[in-house]
């Protein structure tokens, strides 16, 4: 292949949908305009028992929490505690309340988060045509702030990808398509509707916790991977937030290409579909397969990050 040969975002995407526009020149939220109040109350008349799962993984834990390459994790520093009062380095407050405090640093996109739509771009664009330029010292634009303030409400429907295929967790660089989300909808006995919060399980955050997978060099999760079809699909279905326990949502490469974070690109810079990644979804998906119900209320909103590229959520699924 010469240079002219190589295959670029760009040259891959060069028909693929685009949403930019469609709600506006200064959009920031993208397809989570499509949760309307109706899509609202379509989630909460899903409910039944009123069990609660959250869906944010532990984060600042002593063995280091799992985190893309390139990034580290979370930490948490202790700035009071007993001890500090016993050795006279903090004194109660009038009246004698004393109290611990803590300092937590990290990534706005490690533990399970949402990013902002303009997180990714290629072609010096981010979402809905604001300019690159726009990320320079903080996110003028299509940052998570707009997102945080809308929240993520509706529907949700949980695909378990990892059950359908009998196994605890996908493989290192397993991929499916909306195909196979489609076939498990239908094994599960649940239909994906539009306007859906997708919540895709792979086991791969849970394997990842229990040590049975690593984040190291040549690093390589399962996931969706890119077809224009698929692509087409997540427009056609109106999918407004795509939410899964991997670390990017998305196998790492597309097989076909070598191009890296493809969906990225196709989803979330061109259609605005929310990403939100490493949730943990396997306490929701045990219970889903013990009383056959995939459905619920999800509520969900990252922490108002001031000009931030993400921000770090514990979404809330109500069956
Ligand atoms: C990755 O970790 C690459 O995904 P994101 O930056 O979208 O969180």
């Amino acid at each position: 292949m010469n240079a002219t040969d190589t295959m670029t975002l760009r040259r891959l995407l060069a028909d693929a949908p685009k949403r930019w526009g469609r709600w506006g020149a200064d959009d920031e939220i993208g397809a989570l305009n499509y949760l309307t109040a109706e899509e609202v109350k379509r989630g909460l008349a899903t409910v039944r028992q009123g069990r609660t799962f959250t869906l944010g993984v532990p984060i600042a834990t002593h063995e280091g929490d799992a985190v893309f390459p390139g990034r580290w994790p979370a930490r948490r520093f202790v700035v009071a505690d007993k001890a500090g009062f016993e050795n006279g380095h903090w004194h109660p407050l009038p009246g004698g309340l004393e109290f611990a405090d803590d300092y937590v640093t990290g990534f706005a996109q490690a533990g399970t988060h949402c990013d902002a739509l303009g997180h990714m771009w290629f072609d010096d664009t981010l979402w809905n045509g604001f300019p690159a330029s726009s990320t320079n010292g903080g996110m003028t634009k299509a940052g998570i702030m707009p997102i945080a303030e809308r929240g993520i409400v509706g529907c949700g429907v949980l695909l378990d990808i990892a059950r359908f295929r009998g196994k605890p967790a996908l493989g290192r660089a397993e991929t499916f398509t909306h195909h196979d989300l489609m076939d498990c909808a239908r094994a599960q006995g649940v239909e994906i509707l539009p306007r859906s919060i997708l919540l895709i399980r792979t086991g791969w955050v849970g394997a990842l916790a229990a040590g049975l997978q690593t984040v190291g060099e040549s690093y390589w999760e399962p996931g969706l991977t890119f077809s224009m079809d698929l692509v087409r699909w997540f427009e056609a279905m109106q999918v407004p937030c795509l939410v899964t326990d991997t670390l990017a949502n998305e196998t790492t490469y597309e097989p076909e290409t070598g191009l890296m974070l493809v969906l990225h690109a196709a989803l979330m810079r061109n259609l605005g579909v929310v990403f939100t990644e490493m949730a943990a979804l396997d306490a929701l998906a045990a219970d889903c397969a013990a009383d056959q119900r995939y459905e619920g209320f999800y509520c969900a909103s990252p922490a108002k990050v001031s000009k931030g590229t993400g921000g770090s959520a514990n979404p809330v699924f109500i069956k």
